[in-house]
């Protein structure tokens, strides 16, 4: 299914009067505070989400699945589902595959697919926590880290060819998250699990392509429950540091202990210039993988402040970073989960970017402690959805993207294409 410009301006020519309004309204009151609407507007714009091809279908639990209708089959149907929301939003512009469970098996029809629904592909991620049939080596105990050198070898060639598909689709970094650990005391020396992984990352490392990246990712527990070899933000930028400069620190949202402070650990990692960017989603508990801005949106804005402080002291553009969005949708549609994600990035950003930053530096210099807080929170309090909306319109996609998206009954029309039970790849 594609969606057709029309609709989409019919859709937007139904709701512009009101939106106009509501627009003109935050826009004066901006400018009461010297900022510049439009401005924010352009930033909205460029900020592109990539949305991860494990995540168009039904998520779960070790309990259950409960398959939704329409879900994609294939990788092709995969890229058509992210064509849709970037038809809708067009925030979405970039997939990023995770092999083996998405191969480009016809990287040039996948490629000219992407193109024409205004797609590019972002880092692929290899699979070394679960085994695949016909698979030599187990990783039951471990990858990069095992043991056995001849586990670890199998893993590293895995590694590396991730990075020949991504090559051959126009990918510019490889993402790798490493499940190995150990599930009880006793099980594995820390020291000689950390050598081993280095040296395991040094002979992937050297296989990237001069123009590439590595993205190491970082998490505390699951599914190993008492040590994890890259347990943490220092674990992995120890890791990059001792690989080299194409290797950054990912961080999700939900590999944190509880209550951490997740936005120091970004000002740290900018200030170092070591983030590679963000897997989005939002958790009460631990790695739950809900939605954007479901659960803690404050969090969410004070990561943004110090995203939108640090992308300024190192004078880099926003599309320098990798944003994606890692979340499991059990009990929402996938797509309109996946649009609510995207908004409420665009959202925490919008009002990271009316944060007046003079006055809060004042502030701190005076230790205002009230003051500053205030500042915050006004820009947190703000409604900046008209902002989101008039960037979502200029740039060609809908003031109300889940509005449109019922309207023109995109879940029935898939189901109708698809079937209602199809089963997507992933986890
Ligand atoms: C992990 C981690 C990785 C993702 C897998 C599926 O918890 O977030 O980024 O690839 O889940
Ligand atoms: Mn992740
Ligand atoms: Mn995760």
């Amino acid at each position: 299914m594609k969606i057709d410009q029309y609709k989409i301006d019919q859709h937007n020519d139904s709701l512009l009067s009101k939106h106009n309004n509501q627009f003109i309204f935050i826009k004066e009151q901006l400018g009461e505070q010297g900022i510049n609407a439009n401005d924010v507007v352009k930033a909205l714009e460029a900020f592109q989400v990539a949305i991860p091809s494990w995540a168009l279908g039904t998520g779960g639990t070790r309990f259950g699945r409960f398959s939704g209708g329409g879900e994609p089959r294939s990788l092709e149907e995969k890229v058509e589902d992210v064509g849709l929301l970037h038809a809708l939003n067009r925030s979405s512009g970039s997939i990023s595959l995770h092999i083996p469970w998405d191969i480009p098996e016809q990287a040039q029809s996948i490629i000219n697919l992407a193109t024409s629904l205004d797609l590019k592909f972002d880092a692929v991620n290899s699979n070394t926590f679960q085994d695949q049939k016909n698979q030599e080596h187990s990783y039951k105990f471990g990858s990069l880290s095992h043991v056995d050198p001849k586990v670890r070898k199998q893993a590293v060639e895995h590694n590396i060819e991730v990075i020949k598909y991504g090559k051959d689709l126009g990918s510019k970094a490889l993402s790798i998250w490493l499940s190995d650990g150990s599930c009880f005391p006793g099980q594995s020396n820390f020291v000689k699990s950390f050598q081993n992984t280095l040296e395991s990352l040094q002979e992937i490392y050297a296989a990237l392509p001069d123009d590439w990246k590595v993205y190491v990712e970082y998490k505390a527990y699951e599914p190993n429950f008492y040590s994890t070899v890259i347990q943490d933000w220092g674990s992995s930028l120890l890791f990059c540091q001792k690989l080299g400069a194409k290797a950054d620190v990912l961080v999700d949202l939900g590999h944190h202990l509880p209550n951490a402070n997740i936005e120091q650990i970004v000002a740290t990692l900018m200030m170092e210039g070591r983030l590679a960017g963000f897997h989005f989603n939002d958790s009460k508990y631990g790695d739950d993988d809900l939605t954007v801005g479901s659960i803690r949106p404050y969090m969410l804005f004070l990561i943004f402040v110090e995203l939108v402080e640090g992308m300024k002291r190192a004078n880099r553009a926003s599309d320098t970073y990798a944003w994606m969005i890692d979340a499991s949708h059990n009990v929402k549609d996938p797509l309109e989960d996946l649009l609510q994600s995207v908004e409420a990035i665009l959202l925490s950003y919008a009002q990271a970017l009316i944060v007046d930053r003079k006055k809060l530096e004042q502030a701190r210099i005076q230790n205002d402690v009230v003051l500053a807080q205030q500042i915050l929170q006004n820009a947190f309090r703000t409604d900046v959805r008209p902002l989101v909306r008039e960037s979502m319109r200029l740039s060609g996609g809908a003031i109300d993207p889940i509005g449109l998206f019922r309207n023109l009954s995109v879940r029935s029309e898939l189901m109708n294409e698809r079937g209602k039970v199809t089963v997507a790849t992933g986890l």
